[in-house]
């Protein structure tokens, strides 16, 4: 009796696709190119986690399918290997990262090899390879030529015990991960990167694309466009302009008073004039200890303390009013101050509640049981010559009011910042700047790159919160580019989503030595068509990524404005207890024990049968199992085969409609009710009892992007011709998707009694007449009288008896 043995198979094509090569792309321009893409790991210790297989063989099914149907279809794998976790382990057991590093990846991609994904193992890149990072860098350079890399002062997290600057996920609520001392603030000198300057661009192009609509919301809320007017009050008896940013310039007769950040400038300049300069201080403490986040929460209590001594003067109605600092302006957002309207915008409305400030309402909503804040709608009141006017009407004239008068202008504002680039750490690309006493920084000549790491004994962070490599000397001490005096080498490095931001560019040439990639490689496979990845990418890699693609685009590198056509996200998986799986929680399961003990091909079909691709899903060995056993009856179908060319009658439409429904289904996330299809028609196989070669073929072309090795024994045990991999997708028959004749339910005095098999457009009479020699009709009307028949063809007939 022939046994499913998943163990011996999945090795056995898995050689085979090896050394035969048979996922990988090359360049031909006679054939339509498909380059699925999944974000690349980072190999940690911990080797890969059943959530990883989800998106991977998500599109693998569809990279699968696409080859069937003749498209050149590059479907790549890498490393993301730059980061701190594998610095962190190589300080503590005395292993150089590169060598972590090394042995994670062997680890991750024999995983990766036993779960048979088709990747095209050609074109494996690894973000910490020299070769790699020598583009990283000369991308660097030139976004440093275009004006869009700058130092600034920035603060970075400091742990004031461990005396090391830490990475934001290494500061959990405020206090270091390591020891738990409160995480402090060191202002350094920092690279920063100019993403606002591609603000726009980074929202307007998201119409060209086709990402999932949640994915967009979330990079325009991220981005944070809106669009106002700075307004300058002016101080009373002097001669300082007090600028506002405002999205609602149509409110200004009711801003009663004003707020300024603790942060704001103004406050050292006048000084000697404020006479509770004591309280302001000691604010300015209080509020240096919390985030912008904390800050900016709305259920916060309000605080704050009203300045004595100065007032401002509302430009527009003369009107004296105080001015407050408060922490829930932030310093880093619009001018650092706000003209305060309570009576329309909820936290001015909670603080002028607190301290008692007048509350004067500009806006009618011709509704006194609204509340009184956050109104768009109405007609404006209290407010001269506004009176009368719409929300927009009013907000476009005070705009045009104040321009004309020369006391503010329109403004579009962000809440988008630039992208601090620096990180104190060893394990990252170098930035390849040099600082020369004469020419300040200039960038190291692109014949010398890549600026290689040094391969040192010592990379364990210093305790001044410099980075490791300021240590070196050999590293640090170099020559100016351009006068070749001696110089200094920047020693910060780059930050983990440096590598990450193009690494789907160099897949598509992984080896070239001259260019990150070559035009025609460039010119044939991009854009990624589509982009698979979790929701926690959206607003840092995503937009990264998008940012150096369009800059890129604009030197005149890539052929595309867009780097990824579509984008959709995954759900998680969970543990079987509904939680997150963590080592703590004792919930992790490990992939490699579910191809060790039900197959690969198990594993594959489970992650997909799972539930909804993009909702989280708790795991269950059970369904592994219920899975396990499907591939068995599959295996067993291999019996029931009996000689012929079309398929078996019974089940042609049912073979059809399946077709139809995988092939839709795969291409829509939907996996798990292509899967359920795929089961029905194997039931209904089972249950004629007998299906011909042909049944037999398309069937396993179907299943084939699940199970791939499962599939391939088959058609090779049977005997059709090559691989399956080089076989055609299955087409359906327009023709041939529905029965001519259907189940028609059966009631007699309004209980189903029976269903009759009858032609779909059968008339009332014909239907009677069947229903009449059904058995079980016979009996419940048992010799009675019908006096009336109610049939809603294709749907019912109801037989009515006395
Ligand atoms: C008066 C006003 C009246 C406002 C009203 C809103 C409603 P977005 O849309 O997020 O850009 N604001 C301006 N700068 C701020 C800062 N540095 N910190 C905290 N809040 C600040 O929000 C812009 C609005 O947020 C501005 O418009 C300002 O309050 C406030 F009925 O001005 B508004």
């Amino acid at each position: 009796m022939r046994e499913y043995n998943p163990n011996a198979i999945e090795k056995k094509w898995q050689k085979k696709w090896d050394e035969n090569e048979t996922f990988k792309s090359v360049i031909d321009k006679n054939k339509k190119k498909f380059y699925p893409l999944v974000e690349f790991p980072y190999p940690s210790g911990q080797g890969l986690h059943v959530g990883h297989p989800r998106p991977y063989t998500a599109l693998d099914i569809v990279a699968r399918k696409r080859r069937l149907q003749g498209e050149n279809v590059i479907y790549p794998m890498g490393w993301d290997a730059f980061g701190l976790p594998t610095e962190n382990y190589a300080i503590k057991n005395h292993i150089h990262p590169s060598i972590v590093t090394k042995n994670n990846i062997e680890n991750f991609k024999a995983q990766m090899k036993s779960i048979g994904f088709s990747f095209d193992w050609s074109k494996e890149v690894n973000t910490t390879d020299p070769n790699y990072y020598k583009w990283t860098q000369w991308i660097f350079i030139q976004l440093y030529k275009h004006g869009l890399a700058y130092k600034k002062e920035m603060p970075v997290n400091w742990c004031p015990s461990c005396k090391v600057g830490l990475a934001n996920e290494e500061v959990v609520d405020g206090k270091c991960e390591r020891c738990g001392s409160e995480v402090t603030h060191k202002v350094k000198n920092q690279w920063m990167l100019k993403i606002t300057e591609y603000a726009d661009r980074l929202i307007d192009d998201l119409d060209e694309v086709d990402y999932e609509e949640k994915i967009k919301t979330q990079q325009k809320n991220w981005i944070g466009r809106s669009h106002g007017a700075e307004i300058n009050f002016s101080l009373k008896d002097k001669d300082y302009k007090l600028n506002v940013y405002t999205t609602r310039p149509d409110t200004i007769f009711g801003a009663t008073y004003m707020v300024i950040a603790p942060e704001h400038p103004m406050l050292e300049e006048f000084k000697d004039e404020i006479k509770n300069l004591d309280d302001v201080k000691e604010y300015q403490d209080f509020a240096k200890k919390k985030s912008d986040f904390e800050r900016s929460e709305l259920t916060k209590e309000k605080t704050g303390v009203m300045l004595d001594g100065i007032s401002a003067i509302n430009p527009i109605n003369g009107k004296e009013i105080p001015i407050w600092i408060s922490d829930y302006v932030l310093i880093s957002y619009g001018t650092g101050a706000i003209m305060a309207v309570p009576a329309h915008d909820d936290r001015d409305f909670e603080f002028a509640q607190k301290f008692d400030m007048p509350i004067v309402p500009v806006i009618d909503t011709g509704d006194e049981n609204l509340p009184t804040t956050s109104i768009d709608k109405g007609i404006l009141i209290n407010s001269d010559f506004l009176n009368g006017l719409s929300v927009e009407e009013a907000k476009n004239k005070m705009i045009e009011f104040v321009e004309e008068k020369n006391l503010g202008s329109a403004k579009v504002n962000y809440k988008l910042r630039d992208w601090v680039f620096s990180r104190q750490r060893y394990w990252g690309e170098p930035i390849p700047m040099i600082y020369c006493e004469e020419h300040g920084w200039v960038p190291e000549k692109e014949e010398n790159l890549p600026i290689k790491l040094p391969d040192v004994e010592s990379y364990e962070v210093t305790d001044d919160g410099e980075s490791p490599l300021s240590k070196i000397d050999e590293f640090v001490n170099t020559t100016c580019p351009i006068c070749g005096k001696p110089a200094k080498r920047e020693t910060d490095t780059m930050p983990q989503w440096a590598g990450s931001s193009w690494y789907y560019l160099r897949y598509t040439d992984p080896n070239n030595n001259e260019d990150l990639s070559s035009k025609e490689s460039l010119d044939y496979y991009t854009p990624v068509d589509w982009y698979n990845g979790g929701m926690e990418h959206t607003t840092l890699h995503l937009l990264y990524s998008r940012f150096w693609h369009k800059f890129l685009y604009d030197i005149g590198k890539v052929p595309t404005k867009e780097p990824y056509q579509k984008r959709t996200s995954h759900g998680m998986i969970l543990g079987e207890d509904h939680q997150k799986m963590s080592k703590s929680r004792g919930n992790v399961v490990n992939p490699d024990d579910i191809v060790r003990d039900y197959g690969a091909d198990t594993l594959r079909c489970y992650e997909m049968f799972i539930g909804d691709f993009r909702s989280t899903a708790p795991w269950s060995d059970e369904g592994v199992k219920g899975c396990r056993k499907y591939l068995e009856r599959v295996f067993n179908l291999y019996d029931l085969v009996e000689d012929g060319d079309s398929y078996t009658k019974e089940i042609e439409i049912l073979i059809n409609q399946t077709i139809k429904k995988v092939s839709e289904d795969y291409e829509s996330l939907k996996y798990n009710t292509a899967i359920a299809s795929l089961m029905t028609l194997l039931n209904e196989m089972r249950n004629i009892g007998k299906i011909t070669k042909k049944d037999f073929k398309t069937y396993l072309i179907l299943l084939n992007p699940v199970a791939p090795h499962l599939t391939e024994e088959l058609w090779e045990e049977i005997g059709f011709e090559g691989e399956l991999n080089e076989t055609s997708w299955p087409t359906y028959d327009e023709s041939k998707l529905e029965y001519d004749s259907i189940e028609l339910p059966v009631q007699v005095n309004g209980k189903v009694r029976a269903t009759i098999k009858i032609a779909k457009d059968a008339d009332q009479e014909e239907a009677v007449t069947i229903a009449e020699n059904d058995q079980n009709i016979q009996k419940n009307i048992d010799g009675k009288e019908i006096f009336k028949v109610i049939y809603v063809p294709g749907k019912i007939l109801n037989l009515l008896v006395k």
